[in-house]
């Protein structure tokens, strides 16, 4: 929860004047009120999953805790919420795995292309004793990582033409998130990487500085990216989950009991969410396409080829490899 001293010394000024009570329709956040940082839009299934934990956290202890979440990216970059959480500026962050492989080698293992065979795979890993020990090797540096989300199968769209297979992407400037190894996989598929944050990405393709991007369908449909890049290409090349940070100092200022209950709630919200999710995620993509997006099936195994060397090269840590092992036993 929220010290505005230590929140102000500790982050970006436009941020912390938004968190302190500056930004005109937030106001200071009453004691006892969790703060969450989200890059999506309100109504995207991961910022309502972080805001059922605060309705039932409200509910559980009759409005003792709660929650305020700043979505649509209003406290900044994911690379730069994770610093405010791990210090305790911010209580709670949601961020994609592709913001973690630069500073977790480890967590890169769930982004590296086709690890999961499908939705199923990922889910049966991510609940299953993998996904246990990963969040516990990422509970580290002032942070306690609490649950995984979905966030569906990246694909490569672009605003020139359709995509079929990696040749077909020779000279397309894609966005990638910062993350070598996102930089790495875009470069073996035959394109031009071009790393920006997920804020930018619209304006972007707009003004041409890129000629496409890889993401889900929610993030092309709920960004209106799907404007001014219509072609879909179905590459399905990685499969990187969201993650649930929540401050270790922030945990660690509770009593027990409330401790095990947010703890448990993240767990809880997990069921709730992919619900969400599978609806979103079917809502978008018959959206985008009923505004104009064209869906072209690609070569998957050359696109599976073209990647090998990627998977390869990030494969020689051990740790990362061990994870990949027990996760291809789970397909
Ligand atoms: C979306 C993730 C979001 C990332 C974004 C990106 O939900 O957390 O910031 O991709 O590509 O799918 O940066």
């Amino acid at each position: 929860m929220i010290k505005r001293r230590q929140l102000l010394g500790g982050m970006a000024a436009g941020a912390a004047v938004a968190l302190a009570g500056g930004h005109a329709q937030a106001g200071a956040p009453p004691p006892g009120t969790f703060t969450a940082s989200d890059v999506h839009v309100k109504d995207y299934p991961t910022v309502q999953a972080i805001q059922w934990i605060g309705e039932q956290l409200a509910k559980e202890t009759g409005g003792r805790l709660s929650m305020r979440v700043y979505h649509s990216g209003q406290i900044g970059r994911e690379n730069d919420t994770i610093d405010l959480t791990r210090y305790g500026a911010l209580d709670f962050t949601r961020v994609n795995f592709a913001a973690l492989t630069n500073i977790f080698p480890v967590s890169g293992v769930l982004t590296l292309p086709y690890v999961f065979d499908d939705v199923g795979h990922m889910r049966r890993a991510l609940d299953g004793t993998v996904g246990k020990d990963l969040l516990a090797a990422l509970s580290q540096r002032g942070l306690v990582a609490a649950c995984f989300y979905d966030s569906g199968a990246r694909c490569i769209y672009n605003g020139r033409r359709p995509v079929h297979e990696p040749g077909d992407l020779r000279g397309m400037k894609i966005r990638v998130p910062l993350s070598d190894i996102f930089m790495s996989m875009a470069q073996a598929m035959g394109a031009n990487p071009t790393p920006l944050s997920f804020g930018e990405v619209f304006t972007a393709l707009q003004t041409h500085l890129i000629d496409g991007a890889e993401n889900n369908w929610p993030s092309l449909d709920s960004t209106r990216q799907f404007e001014v890049a219509r072609h879909w290409a179905e590459t399905h090349h990685s499969m990187s989950p969201e993650l649930l940070f929540i401050s270790e100092r922030s945990l660690r200022a509770l009593t027990p009991a409330d401790r095990d209950l947010v703890l448990d709630l993240a767990t809880r919200s997990v069921t709730m969410m992919r619900t969400l999710w599978d609806k979103d995620e079917a809502a978008a993509r018959a959206h985008c396409i009923a505004n104009g997006v064209q869906v072209t099936e690609v070569d998957k195994d050359a696109f599976r080829r073209a990647t090998e060397p990627v998977l390869k090269t990030y494969l020689a840590d051990p740790d990362r490899n061990r994870f990949y092992r027990r996760i291809r036993q789970e397909a």
